[in-house]
């Protein structure tokens, strides 16, 4: 067969964009007219990616076909104040982290209750690649192929029962591995949550891996959660515990700036940060800004969550 996909074929070569087809946009038409199976649709590819391989990664829905961001700037340029305030720190000071062994207390509003291993929080759902734009609070954006679960699936296994209204995550405390946890930069451990609908839309992701291999330390191994309609913030990386809980959970960066940072943390260009703008955002290595979309582009999945709210009160 004569048919190849251009292979890492990377933007800055494109000459002539009107030319250039995406690998994805390739393999998915190759794939419609029933060319390759669908399963090779699954996983993206960098050349600088490292890391160990993730096997039977299928591809997911809702994905982007915007370029990617470059591998070395999804794990090299992140937001772990456990590792450190600057954005290279995490990529310098993560080395030393051990996600392997771990286990993820359930506990709160559910039937089945319990410390679960890693693997066995994954095992038993198909692994899918998604991918998705990430918009940090701070207006700089990326486009991720990230490796994961769906969030509802894992939840539900765990049984939530009525009274179930929100789900906390907390991340592990670990000083003597995650040095920023030494220095009173944030309340220990890192907290998020959301409420029970935004946890259970096909959207909200539970991730284990970036670029088909399993996530690297600053990236939140092994475990971290994406949910790309809200900021960056709310994406909890190195999970230790999940709480189904009836009462709407503290969350760190509110705790740390209520008037800057609420709960609901959807993207929003028409609320700005008290601060700054958030009309606008630059992609990670473009040059200039482009317009910030309402909840992130992700608005016909999820708008209807949030009928009837005031979303410049319940920012
Ligand atoms: N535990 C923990 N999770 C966290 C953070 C953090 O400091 N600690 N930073 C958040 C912020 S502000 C962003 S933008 C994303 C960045 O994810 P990435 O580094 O994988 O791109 O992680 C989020 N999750
Ligand atoms: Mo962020």
């Amino acid at each position: 067969m004569l048919i190849k996909p251009p292979a890492d074929i990377r933007p800055s070569e494109i000459t002539d964009q009107n030319l250039f087809l995406s690998r994805r946009k390739w393999i998915a038409a190759v794939a419609a007219a029933g060319l390759v199976p669908r399963l090779a649709l699954g996983v993206s590819s960098d050349p600088d990616a490292t890391g160990a391989r993730l096997a039977d990664v299928t591809d997911g829905p809702f994905s982007s076909d915007e370029d990617l961001t470059p591998f070395k700037d999804v794990t090299g340029y992140n937001n772990f104040y456990e590792f450190g305030t600057g954005k290279r720190d995490p990529a310098r000071y993560s080395g030393k982290f051990k996600p392997r062994p771990w286990s993820v207390k359930i506990s709160g509003e559910c039937e089945k209750p319990g410390n679960y291993a890693f693997e066995d929080i994954v095992k038993s759902h198909a692994l899918e690649e998604r991918i998705y734009r990430l918009r940090c609070v701070e207006a700089w954006s990326m486009v991720v192929p990230w490796v994961g679960v769906p969030l509802a699936a894992v939840l539900k296994r765990f049984k939530p029962t009525s009274r179930a209204k929100y789900v906390a995550f907390r991340t592990i405390f670990r000083p003597a591995e995650m040095p920023g946890q030494n220095t009173r930069t944030l309340d220990w451990p890192y907290v998020e949550g959301l409420r029970i609908d935004e946890a259970m839309n096909p959207l909200a992701m539970l991730v284990v891996g970036v670029y088909g291999r399993e996530l690297p330390n600053q990236n939140g191994a092994p475990l971290r959660l994406i949910v790309p309609w809200k900021y960056g913030f709310k994406n909890i990386k190195s999970i230790v515990s999940i709480r189904f809980s009836e009462k709407q959970p503290p969350t760190t960066w509110n705790k740390y700036a209520p008037r800057e940072y609420g709960f609901y943390a959807n993207v929003n260009p028409e609320v700005d940060h008290p601060r700054w703008s958030q009309r606008r955002e630059r992609r990670i290595g473009d040059l200039f800004k482009r317009p910030t979309l309402k909840f992130n582009g992700y608005g016909e999945q999820v708008a209807s969550l949030y009928s009837g709210l005031d979303l410049s009160k319940n920012f």
